[in-house]
């Protein structure tokens, strides 16, 4: 629907008439879906929405380690472990894909890390809630990966090249994730003792309405997706993922045996989905402004990390420049 807004003018974007030449191209170039590379011309609003969308998700990538990190150490055996470690490593990957693929659009890396230390980027809601039992390790890969793998799908196909290419990767990565937190559930619920079948559903209860948070703001309150579809940067609103992520999530949670923490919660035999409760928003907004539950503890292990491995790097320019020097 927003992709033909710049078509028919029906909204404050612009129309195809009323664009400059140099944006009429581009914007034929994305309806015809030919990808947008770094060395094309773009309008600096689309430079814009992307690096703020970009850097907001490499940052996503790279705090949301974190819930997970805190598991490393108490996973429960070590194959549970191994499996957790791969998952966070492919985490720090995903980043530095993101972080790349931002650069390519003339960002600074080291200027964006610091607008997350300092507050001034967000990252995604959903890692400022704490992980408290091993039946988060679970839920987060069940629920937050699936979450991501259903707004990561489409963004394969997102117009500008490099991160639809990066994309295709994580996507890849991100299913293997899905499936190790599932199967962790499924383990737990299928040969678990009753208190750590209480311990998955008390970890649904407690990510379920975050992880359809991660979705954005509902439609009419979400001010970048017209202008975000109307450029393929989104390929659906924040409305028709998170009703997909919902009608591929409850027949798995049947499957578990587990409930959702939504008494309102039913299908619908004429429309074919799922029906859900009222999102709380203003929980939202308050975890997006940085008042969740761990937000500041969030934003401090990063600048602790960053702190922290100051003399590594040092210690590898040193490094560098001595082996620079010897072969000259
Ligand atoms: N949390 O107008 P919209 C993962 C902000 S990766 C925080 O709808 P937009 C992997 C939004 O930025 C998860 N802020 O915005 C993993 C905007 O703020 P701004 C991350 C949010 O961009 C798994 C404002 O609200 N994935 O999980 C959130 O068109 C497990 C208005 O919203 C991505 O980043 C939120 N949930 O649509 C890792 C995917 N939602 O900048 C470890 C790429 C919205 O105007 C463990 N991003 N906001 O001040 C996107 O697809 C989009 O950016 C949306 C938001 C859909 C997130």
């Amino acid at each position: 629907m927003y992709a033909q807004l710049v078509e028919t003018g029906s909204n404050k974007l612009k129309t195809l008439d009323e664009m400059s030449p140099e944006e009429r191209q581009f914007q034929e170039r994305i309806n015809d879906e030919i990808k947008i590379e770094p060395k094309n011309w773009m309008p600096d609003a689309y430079r814009k929405t992307l690096i703020r969308q970009i850097s907001q998700h490499a940052h996503s990538e790279i705090v949301g380690m974190l819930p997970e990190g805190n598991w490393l150490t108490r996973a429960p055996t070590l194959k549970r472990k191994l499996q957790l470690m791969a998952k966070i490593q492919d985490e720090a990957g995903h980043g530095l894909y993101l972080y790349s693929a931002m650069e390519t659009l003339g960002a600074d890396r080291d200027e964006e890390i610091d607008k997350l230390h300092d507050g001034r980027a967000k990252y995604s809601s959903i890692f400022n809630y704490p992980t408290l039992n091993w039946a988060d390790m679970g839920t987060v890969g069940w629920l937050v990966d699936g979450a991501a793998i259903v707004n990561q799908v489409p963004l394969q196909r997102t117009s500008y090249g490099p991160y639809a290419r990066a994309m295709i990767r994580v996507c890849k990565e991100e299913s293997f994730h899905q499936r190790q937190g599932y199967q962790i559930l499924l383990t737990m619920m299928q040969e678990g003792t009753d208190d750590q079948k209480a311990m998955v559903q008390d970890s649904i209860n407690r990510f379920w309405w975050p992880a359809l948070m991660m979705f954005g703001p509902s439609d009419e309150n979400s001010p970048n997706s017209a202008q975000s579809m109307a450029w393929k940067i989104k390929r659906h609103s924040n409305d028709e993922l998170r009703q997909r992520f919902l009608d591929q999530t409850v027949p798995q949670l049947e499957l578990l045996g587990c409930t959702a923490p939504d008494p309102d919660l039913k299908y619908n035999q004429e429309t074919g989905h799922y029906e859900f409760g009222e999102i709380d928003w203003q929980e939202f907004f308050d975890v997006v402004k940085g008042n969740g539950p761990c937000n500041r503890e969030r934003v401090e292990a990063r600048r602790n990390a960053i702190d922290n491995g100051a003399w590594v790097r040092e210690a590898a320019v040193a490094h560098a420049a001595k082996r620079q020097h010897r072969a000259a």
